[in-house]
């Protein structure tokens, strides 16, 4: 029995590599989460960026709450069962009238993942439509193999490698995943999607929460991961632990390490060592 997806939802899933929207939370407790994010953005001197846009739910309770929020959890369970790890999150944050776009991409491709079970949970935090750059996705492509890619390294791309698909995408076929805030989308690993740029007065934000069986490896280093449902009987990830407060020095610490030991995971094959050279490539 599915906890909250019907099993026409999850075969949709299986079938098409995504589903939205779903409410998660309401919209004023998405506001409150973006007012948490912007009180810090506005005392640290803007916009969250490099390595604080990765795996942030170790360093703030309340996205530590968020990555364990039970709909959330309740939904990947229906498609991937009760062990659960969150493997990374990452902000997806386009300022208002700003270029910055996202590249037809699987998200697998640098992964380095064992297997595709892997699912995105992308949670608005404000409205994200076609007016804002929402993220777009090519129903079914899930199915395919692993595409190749190539590396663009684009100023204003958002991706770690502005990594692109080398084989045309046909523009007809996309679907606009229209969010209000507090819904998400959740989309499969292998799932071709990009999103293009904000020319509106007001930010765009989604917080991404990468979820997967605890059955799944990392096959191209060491790894961490959160433990957020059931058990790990596996043991292929370094737990981590649960942030009680916020920006706690062995959290930022702990944070440092595991963003340095991603990015060589990331970026392997290139010259680039940390998140933070692309973001000042980005400006
Ligand atoms: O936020 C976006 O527009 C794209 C997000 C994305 O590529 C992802 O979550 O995998």
């Amino acid at each position: 029995m599915p906890k909250l997806l019907s099993p026409i939802e999850v075969e949709r899933f299986r079938s098409e590599g995504y589903l939205s929207p779903i409410r998660v939370m309401s919209e004023d407790e998405a506001a409150g989460t973006r007012a948490r994010l912007e009180e810090f953005e506005t005392r640290t001197g803007g916009p969250l960026r490099g390595d604080l846009r990765h795996k942030t739910h170790l360093l703030f309770p309340w996205l530590a709450d968020l990555v364990r929020n039970a709909k959330i959890l309740d939904a990947v369970e229906d498609l991937y069962g009760p062990e659960l790890l969150c493997w990374t999150s990452n902000f997806f944050i386009k300022e208002a009238r700003n270029p910055a776009f996202v590249s037809w991409h699987q998200d697998s491709t640098y992964w380095g993942l064992s297997e595709p079970d892997v699912v995105t949970a992308w949670i608005a935090l404000t409205p994200s439509n076609e007016a804002n750059g929402a993220m777009q996705v090519i129903p079914g492509t899930h199915q395919l193999d692993q595409i190749p890619h190539r590396d663009t390294f684009h100023q204003h791309n958002l991706l770690t490698r502005g990594q692109e698909i080398e084989v045309e995408v046909d523009p007809a076929q996309a679907v606009t995943l229209t969010l209000r805030p507090g819904e998400m989308s959740l989309h499969h690993v292998r799932l071709v999607h990009g999103s293009p740029a904000n020319p509106s007065g007001d930010r765009r934000i989604g917080f991404a929460v990468r979820y997967m069986p605890t059955r799944v490896r990392q096959t191209a280093g060491e790894d961490s991961a959160t433990l957020v449902r059931g058990e790990d009987r596996f043991h292929y990830f370094e737990p981590e632990p649960r942030p009680m407060q916020e920006l706690a020095p062995e959290f930022l610490a702990l944070h440092k390490k595991i963003a340095e030991r991603n990015a060589r995971i990331l970026y392997r094959g290139t010259e680039v060592r940390s998140y933070n050279e692309t973001a000042a490539i980005r400006g």
